[in-house]
């Protein structure tokens, strides 16, 4: 069987009603192929010396992986040359990073979390990068952009998606007509189009979150996991499974792959933060593969495309997946304001 791919899959968006801007075109491509060579670095381990940490801390406090500084140079160099783009954003800078001078500018700006799932990169376990697309607004015409021309609202994304490094090396993505994976095939090099137009189930019996935190959790969110906890005799009349990767890349992706609910709520243990997952690079490219499947994402009382940020690595809550969960999650915590 001939199988499309990625390549094709986009020029045919492009000439489709879609009609993807050829810019969007040659920025997903330019971002699948960094993500191939990211895939790659992953792939090798210890023999590319490529595990461990460094000396150094992110913006956010965190110890820096090699794996996480050598993932974001591979996206910012991918990216620089190509004149699609005005600046980039990352989980791994402080701010945002221009377009050189010697190189043309386009309208677009790239955000992305360049190694989501640190913690799991020297365990072997599936890991990812996450990106989102925005246009600069129309005033920055003419100027250089500034972090402020990137604090627009998820429902403003023209794509976004992740790559999966995990057994099989994956691009999910979505241009805003829906949701659309590609597999590595290795030998060729190429992204072949290998699911369309995934759909998430509304209903599901699976949940993910990290269950040591539960003494932390707000009432709403206590309530949502005992009553999937209490199993077939309990409000909700049927046994739940958990899992819990522990790579946002991972859990959203089995969630793409057969439904779920994934929750990473606001806690107790740090009360003036709204939660773990930054809103930019994280949260808001989720949540749009996620609506555009079929699920639903939400902070629990706000649907997340509708967050109006206000700063680059804002943080924030998250439910997302199979609708009815994420729906009824929400009920209790709006019940409970
Ligand atoms: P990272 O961007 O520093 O890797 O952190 C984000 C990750 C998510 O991928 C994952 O859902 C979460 O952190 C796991 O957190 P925890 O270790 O608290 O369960
Ligand atoms: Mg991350």
């Amino acid at each position: 069987m001939k199988r499309k791919t990625l390549t094709q899959f986009l020029i045919e968006q492009q000439r489709d009603k879609a009609a993807l801007p050829s810019e969007v075109r040659l920025l997903i491509e330019i971002v699948a192929r960094a993500c191939k060579a990211i895939g790659h670095a992953v792939g090798k381990g210890a023999l590319g010396g490529v595990l461990g940490s460094l000396e150094s801390e992110n913006v956010q406090g965190e110890v820096q992986k090699k794996l996480d500084v050598l993932s974001n140079e591979i996206l910012l160099e991918a990216n620089e040359w190509g004149g699609h783009l005005a600046a980039m954003a990352s989980e791994e800078m402080e701010t945002i990073h221009l377009i050189p001078n010697r190189y043309p500018k386009g309208e677009y700006l790239l955000l992305f979390d360049p190694l989501d799932g640190s913690s799991n990169i020297d365990v072997n376990v599936s890991i990812g990068t996450i990106f989102s697309v925005l246009r600069a607004p129309d005033e920055a015409a003419g100027r250089e952009v500034t972090e402020q021309d990137f604090l627009q609202a998820g429902s403003k994304q023209v794509a976004a998606g992740y790559a999966v490094y995990g057994p099989q090396t994956m691009l999910v993505l979505t241009v805003g007509s829906g949701v659309h994976s590609f597999t590595l095939d290795r030998e060729l090099g190429s992204w072949v189009l290998t699911q369309s137009d995934i759909q998430i189930p509304a209903d599901t019996k699976e949940f993910a979150i990290n269950m040591s935190n539960m003494r932390h959790w707000a009432p709403p969110v206590k309530q949502y996991v005992d009553e999937c906890l209490a199993g077939k005799t309990g409000p909700r009349g049927k046994d739940f499974n958990m899992r819990w990767v522990a790579s946002m890349v991972a859990d959203v992706h089995r969630i793409l792959s057969r439904g779920g609910v994934f929750l990473y709520p606001w806690d107790a243990r740090e009360p003036g933060k709204p939660g773990k997952l930054r809103l930019m690079y994280e949260a808001n490219p989720m949540s749009m593969l996620v609506e555009q499947a079929g699920g639903a994402a939400t902070n629990g009382t706000q649907r997340i495309l509708d967050i109006q940020p206000s700063a680059l690595h804002e943080r924030v809550s998250v439910i997302l997946g199979s609708k009815t969960e994420v729906d009824l999650a929400t009920k209790y915590h709006l019940e409970a304001k």
